[in-house]
């Protein structure tokens, strides 16, 4: 007989919701929009290879990266679910340069919304798991509508954060600073429904190390000694996909690593909507997440797509990462 104690996101979401008697509903319904978002983008994603949705358009983002059709697509999927709702007062993406303003024919609200709409797109026509990561912040600026001080704001000031993986199901995993919540969306409902509750991270973690070891020429002598340490006693992961690589991280442990190195001194893995977000998931989940010199949350924002260096995954593994980097003098 089917399960009838059915727990959907909407109900989790409204039941978290009243744990903040001073919660207006507008960041209930932030949630709500995400995750009708998160299924539009999803039927895409499952049947990209059948319909020409795949492959590069003419076009380039912000960082000179051929964007996929994939990618333009999820990001006028979020932004059309979300900029006329009038809960946010603006919206940063990986895909604008610039901070995105709510129409002026449209209501604004009390939060900013960054997001990646969809990571690791390199990997759509191989079909390998991809993802949506969003961070959500209170808006902090003075002025009647958002700008780029809302979203300037360090990790710890987050109200929310999650991401969404398009992979062999799709699940949705958020945090709103009680606990991390994974949700699987059942097609034949469409409706995300919780599967992972209260995600921590295992303890002891299996010995599990991910990072792009092609790169081991251009790696700061400790990162070379870290790495140097983890094997023999680790397994080594690396899906090339941030998302992926965060949710076997999330639910088997270990630690993962995108370094900072000669080629890239400042790291590849943007801050606001990709690190900020899953750190906040990390500690919410017992884990850690660091610069590899202190905690991600911890970063005060200085442009909307500045890169980091990033550490994430069990506790124990970032500090023995934070040992072996503090007497690096840069990469
Ligand atoms: P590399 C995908 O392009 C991405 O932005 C992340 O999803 C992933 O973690 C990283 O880049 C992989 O980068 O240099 O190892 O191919």
């Amino acid at each position: 007989m089917p399960d009838t104690h059915i727990v959907t996101l909407s109900r989790h979401v409204v039941e978290q919701e009243r744990l903040y008697p001073q919660a207006t509903g507008q960041f209930t319904n932030i949630l709500f929009d995400l995750a009708l978002a998160a299924k539009v983008i999803a039927r895409e994603v499952n049947k990209a290879g059948i319909v020409d949705i795949l492959g590069r358009t003419d076009t380039v983002n912000v960082h000179g990266e051929s964007v996929q059709k994939l990618d333009e697509y999820a990001d006028l999927v979020i932004l059309n679910a979300m900029d006329h709702t009038g809960n946010l007062c603006c919206l940063g993406s990986e895909e604008h340069e610039e901070v995105i303003p709510i129409p002026a024919r449209f209501p604004t609200g009390e939060y900013a919304l960054l997001y990646d709409p969809l990571d690791g797109s390199s990997n759509i026509d191989v079909n390998v798991s991809i993802g949506t990561i969003f961070s959500i912040h209170r808006k902090v600026s003075s002025g009647p509508r958002g700008g780029l001080e809302d979203c300037l704001q360090p990790g710890r000031k987050q109200v929310a954060a999650g991401y969404v993986v398009y992979g062999s199901s799709t699940m949705l995993v958020y945090t709103s600073g009680a606990g991390v919540h994974g949700f699987t969306l059942d097609p034949s409902i469409g409706e995300f429904v919780l599967s992972h509750e209260s995600i921590t991270l295992p303890d002891p973690p299996k010995p599990i190390y991910s990072v792009n070891e092609g790169y081991a020429p251009y790696w700061s002598e400790g990162q070379k000694a870290l790495v140097a340490e983890l094997k023999g006693d680790h397994t080594g992961r690396y899906i090339g996909s941030l998302v992926a690589d965060f949710h076997r991280t999330l639910l088997r442990g270990g630690l993962f690593m995108y370094p900072a190195d000669q080629r890239q001194p400042e790291g590849k893995l943007r801050l606001l909507y990709e690190a900020a977000p899953l750190a906040f998931i990390a500690e919410q989940a017992g884990g850690r997440a660091s610069t590899g010199q202190i905690d991600i949350m911890d970063v005060q924002p200085t442009s909307l797509h500045q890169r980091t260096p990033l550490y994430m995954g069990s506790s124990r593994l970032v500090d023995v990462a934070e040992r072996h980097l503090a007497g690096d003098s840069g990469a």
